[in-house]
């Protein structure tokens, strides 16, 4: 019998045990919340809006169990779901919120218990790392420089603030430069989303919803149309970049974006090489959407992974789960809705061939995985 094909997820996050010892050591956002409830177990608390005083403690964010943690429970999740192999990535906020002297200890600290793991499951666990973004960019560049080191780091995850003015801050340049050169992945992840007033005073009615599916895509989008409006692409044209959730609303909205850029006086005309005149960053929007850009498949709809085919090309989407995120209410259930959702999606928008590439071929070609 022909074997099945190999499916990766390359959206899969845990929190190491370092991480858990320093969000438990910590009694604001983010911090692990043990309510005084007898037998509750902790929350965790990472979003803004989880820090909710009108909620009692047992009511904020949401409970933290082993799925966050144990790698053991992640094993099982992919093989209930026929996942091959995973690279898992810190979940947010990473390491955004430490004092800038603290970053390079907890990221080398979280990077080489990941690499440990993942030294544990050869062929079924690669890791992108996490990056010291409060600290100092030569303490940054430390830290991707030595991920060389670490054999199954394939890329880094970070969030849209980078050193805290956002994605087109100049001051990032010696950061795109070396991520550029040690061929890293950048893993763009929300985890910020929009202004709190825009959800309206009955955002808690709606608990998360409004930020995960709203203001996370938003988040991304914005962050990216930030990064080509000032250039990066064009300083930095080999920079790799795999944006979260198909890329928000990017494989949607990038006509519009291209669009008010060439009817925007304030940029300068120029002519490229074949006489073609435009305005805005020298390297296109679809120039760069096609040669620098992946998006996952983390959209949940036939509809969204047709669009970031469309957009990136049917080579540049890969296959992801956001486990153990969005796990199912009725605990027990083996298969995971939001998975399978993703996974039907897949099938359904691509023919025989291009549903591989998406589940699994896409990423061993890109992350040269050596699955077993
Ligand atoms: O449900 C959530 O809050 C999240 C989150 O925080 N991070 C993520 O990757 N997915 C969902």
């Amino acid at each position: 019998m022909a074997s099945e094909p190999p499916i990766i997820d390359i959206h899969t996050h845990v929190y190491p045990s370092s991480y858990i010892s320093l969000l438990r050591s910590r009694v604001t956002v983010p911090y692990l919340l043990n309510p005084s409830e007898k037998g509750a177990s902790p929350r965790l608390i990472i979003l803004p809006s989880d820090d909710d005083p009108s909620l009692l403690p047992g009511s904020r964010g949401r409970p933290i169990d082993p799925s966050y943690t144990d790698i053991g429970v992640k094993l099982k999740f992919m093989s209930d779901h026929r996942i091959t192999a995973s690279v898992i990535s810190l979940a947010n906020p990473w390491l955004d919120f430490l004092p800038p002297t603290e970053g390079l200890k907890w990221a080398h600290m979280i990077n080489d218990e990941l690499e440990s793991t993942c030294s544990r499951h050869q062929g079924k666990l690669w890791a992108f790392a996490t990056l010291p973004l409060s600290a100092s960019p030569s303490d940054i560049v430390t830290e991707i420089d030595r991920l060389r080191s670490l054999p199954h780091s394939r890329g880094i995850i970070m969030g849209t603030t980078g050193l805290s003015n956002g994605l087109d801050d100049p001051n990032l340049d010696s950061i795109w430069a070396a991520l550029e050169e040690s061929k890293l992945l950048v893993f763009l992840h929300p985890h910020y989303g929009l202004p709190a007033p825009l959800y309206g005073p009955r955002a808690s009615e709606y608990s998360h919803v409004l930020p995960l599916s709203l203001g996370f895509p938003m988040e991304t989008t914005i962050a990216f149309t930030r990064m080509w409006l000032s250039g990066v692409f064009d300083r930095y044209p080999e920079l790799k970049l795999l944006i979260a959730h198909s890329g928000g609303t990017i494989p949607f909205l990038a006509g519009r974006i291209d669009s008010c850029v060439q009817h925007e006086r304030h940029f300068p005309e120029h002519t490229d090489e074949n006489g073609i005149k435009s305005r805005g960053p020298k390297r296109s929007l679809d120039q760069v959407l096609s040669n620098n850009i992946w998006l996952d498949a983390v959209v949940y709809s036939e509809t969204g992974v047709k669009a970031a085919v469309e957009k990136v090309g049917q080579e540049r989407v890969l296959f992801g789960t956001d486990h153990p995120f969005f796990p199912p209410l009725d605990e027990g259930a083996e298969k995971w809705a939001s998975v399978e959702t993703n996974l039907n999606a897949v099938t359904s928008a691509q023919d025989k061939a291009g549903s591989r590439a998406i589940l699994g071929a896409n990423a061993i070609e890109l992350l040269g995985l050596e699955i077993n």
